[in-house]
């Protein structure tokens, strides 16, 4: 915990209107005292078509079910634009920056909503049904905003799948999602490089074979360049799309039906998808949004995010329009083509709020003030994080250089399963501590448990887990409720279970201190280690092989890969090659910092690897490597910790 002292909530005084801290605490008291009277009350803030009038049902126990306003009816896209038609149809809705184009596209709510409705008409005579999953590979484009709320009007449940994945790792969704429908564009642009979308995608489909579901391809052309298409599957986008009615009678489902799906990693190998239901997902989308962000009239909110992580689903799309605001999307990169990229569009496109990652922040940090110094930044009003632990001065370097003093920084913790904010501060409401993710919003109980799974009181550390549900909590894994359940809610019995640590102050305050599964953050991206042990594990030259992640000082955690080759290998892997290897089965976001190839592993006498050593080793902090009595082969440590040194 860090000894800087906190901000009290009257610096930010701009945020005084808003909400005040009476307010807060009897909506905490309201909470706490009613909870069904309170969640129907926060179910207010969307727009449906039959009210619900109950609120949370079921259980965290056995086979966990989690229902929320399960006799209310709605759908997402007329909370999202529909709804704003009549009072802020020619208020611009999303801002899309497109790098190398002299202006930014500035759709308002109506021409939202004739878009959404000219795909959802298309996704319809494709023969796309209620229920059914279209896969979403694009990059930071109007198209990615404009295919969920259509997957949305029509019923559809959306699987936004990040454009840095390999095409083995579409393919492996793609079958496990059962899509029948894809949507993607030709290539996108990262700085000098180029992804190339489509044809990852037909690599993928190429390797599902006969198990892929899905029977069409539309294709964003985003560039000059040639695409190949197939014709009967693929579309282009705008061709296809264009020629269909601007309106569309929205398909309104039960609350508990599925809005979308979002595939995270996890302590095991595959990857899972986390199923988010509409009516609780849209009313924890406003919720969450409106008490962190409460955008007003005029606000422009800029969250970095992609859209395929949940940040860009909830803080990128649903919050921001089920609210009436602004958003704004780039496909930019930070520093590219030159550092401070990134603080030229706050200025240009008078940004607000800043929402973005950590490693962001680290990024620009590392940049230097002189860059900053050298924009206005005189719109910004609020500045937050989200993704991993931010240290007080980081936080401390983002409020005083970017925010000039005067923004607050909401540090906000939440995760794909909780698809909205669970602990964030409500600026202009409560003193903000740098490098905390402050207080549960109202609503939550939070708790910690000891490693008995048994739950601590007042200032104490341990693992975080939820008491009692919250209407954005994931119902299920797809296909797969028994993992669910064991992952979530075995650990600790009746409470959800995180993964992550945390710290509790004698104000109440939270610290994450970071994930105690074995899922690393790199650069905000969660990865599961087994991930890339199963990628490496195809290639048979390797007998066995360990990831950790270790601190790094932009990414926040980077990726270390230890492996053994086998000694009657025919040819040698290379690190080079392993790294490939990484690269190929997971994405490039998921390449490794640094690959060693050695003899063997630390292991325990029952045969475990000791991650914990690894870790230590693999960042050279060899004099506090610990007991080391329980290994079998005490000079593997020395052999480990001379290939390291090497490196160097
Ligand atoms: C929103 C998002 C979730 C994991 C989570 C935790 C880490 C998120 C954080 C944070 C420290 C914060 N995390 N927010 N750690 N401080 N403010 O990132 O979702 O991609 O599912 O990742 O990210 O470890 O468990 P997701």
């Amino acid at each position: 915990m860090s000894h800087t002292p906190s901000l009290p909530a009257s610096r930010y005084q701009r945020y005084a209107t808003t909400m005040s801290a009476t307010h807060l605490k009897a909506m905490q008291d309201h909470a706490r005292q009613n909870p069904e009277e309170f969640w129907l009350e926060q179910a207010r803030r969307i727009h449906w078509h039959c009210k619900p009038s109950k609120g949370f049902r079921g259980s965290f126990h056995g086979d966990v079910s989690i229902k929320w306003y399960e006799d209310g009816v709605l759908n997402a896209s007329v909370c999202c634009i529909d709804r704003h038609l009549t009072t802020r149809g020619d208020q611009v809705a999303l801002i899309s920056h497109r790098e190398g184009r002299p202006e930014a596209e500035q759709i308002t709510y109506s021409m939202l909503h004739e878009r959404v409705c000219r795909l959802a008409n298309a996704l319809t005579d494709l023969g796309v049904e209620k229920g059914q999953r279209v896969a979403i590979c694009l990059p930071m484009i109007s198209e990615a905003v404009v295919a969920m709320l259509a997957c949305a009007r029509i019923g559809a449940v959306h699987v936004v799948l990040f454009g840095g994945f390999s095409a083995e790792g579409i393919a492996e969704r793609l079958m496990d999602s059962g899509a029948v429908l894809a949507i993607t564009a030709s290539e996108a642009k990262r700085g000098s490089k180029t992804v190339p979308f489509k044809q990852t995608m037909d690599e993928a489909l190429l390797k599902c074979e006969q198990k892929s579901t899905v029977h069409s391809v539309l294709v964003v052309r985003t560039s000059e360049a040639a695409v190949p298409m197939l014709p009967g599957r693929d579309y282009d986008y705008h061709d296809f799309v264009d020629t269909f009615e601007p309106d569309f009678v929205p398909v309104v489902v039960s609350a508990e039906a599925p809005l979308f799906m979002l595939y995270t990693s996890g302590s095991t190998g595959k990857p899972k998808a986390v199923v988010h239901a509409t009516g609780g997902y849209m009313v924890w989308a406003a919720y969450t949004m409106g008490m962190v962000y409460a955008q007003q009239p005029g606000d422009v909110l800029w969250c970095t995010a992609d859209v395929a992580w949940i940040t860009g689903h909830t803080s990128v799309v649903y919050g921001p329009l089920a609210n009436g605001g602004t958003t704004m999307i780039s496909d930019s990169l930070p520093n590219a083509p030159h550092a401070g990229r990134w603080l030229d569009l706050i200025d240009q496109y008078k940004v607000t709020m800043l929402f973005t990652s950590p490693t962001a922040v680290r990024a620009m940090m590392a940049d230097g003030d002189d860059v900053v110094q050298a924009h206005s930044l005189a719109t910004l009003r609020l500045l937050g994080v989200a993704g991993e632990p931010i240290s007080s001065d980081v936080w401390l370097w983002y409020h005083d250089v970017i925010g000039r003093g005067k923004c607050p920084v909401v540090d906000t913790w939440w995760q794909t399963e909780t698809a909205g904010i669970v602990l964030g501060p409500v600026p202009g409401a409560q003193p903000l501590k740098p490098g905390s993710a402050s207080t549960p919003l109202p609503g939550l109980e939070l708790a910690i448990a000891n490693t008995k799974g048994q739950i601590q009181h007042n200032a104490t550390e341990g693992s975080l887990c939820i008491a009692g549900s919250w209407p954005g909590q994931a119902r299920t894994i797809w296909r797969d409720h028994d993992r669910f359940c064991k992952t979530y809610f075995s650990m600790v019995p009746g409470f959800y279970f995180t993964g992550d640590g945390a710290k509790r102050d004698e104000d109440g305050y939270y610290w994450i201190t970071g994930r105690m599964d074995d899922v690393i953050n790199v650069a905000g991206h969660r990865l599961g280690t087994a991930e890339v042990e199963d990628a490496l594990a195809t290639d048979h030259r390797l007998l066995e092989s360990a990831a950790v992640g270790i601190p790094h000082p932009v990414k926040g955690q980077a990726l270390i890969v230890f492996a053994i080759i086998r000694k009657d290998a025919t040819t040698q892997p290379t690190e080079a090659g392993i790294k490939l290897l990484v690269a190929d089965t997971l994405g490039r976001y998921a390449t490794p910092e640094t690959v060693y190839l050695v003899p063997d592993l630390p292991r325990t006498r029952s045969g475990k690897i000791v991650r914990r050593l690894l870790r230590k080793i693999a960042s050279d902090e060899i004099d506090s490597l610990g007991d080391l009595s329980t290994l079998t082969d005490q000079d593997i440590v020395q052999i480990l910790c001379t290939a390291v040194h090497e490196k160097k």
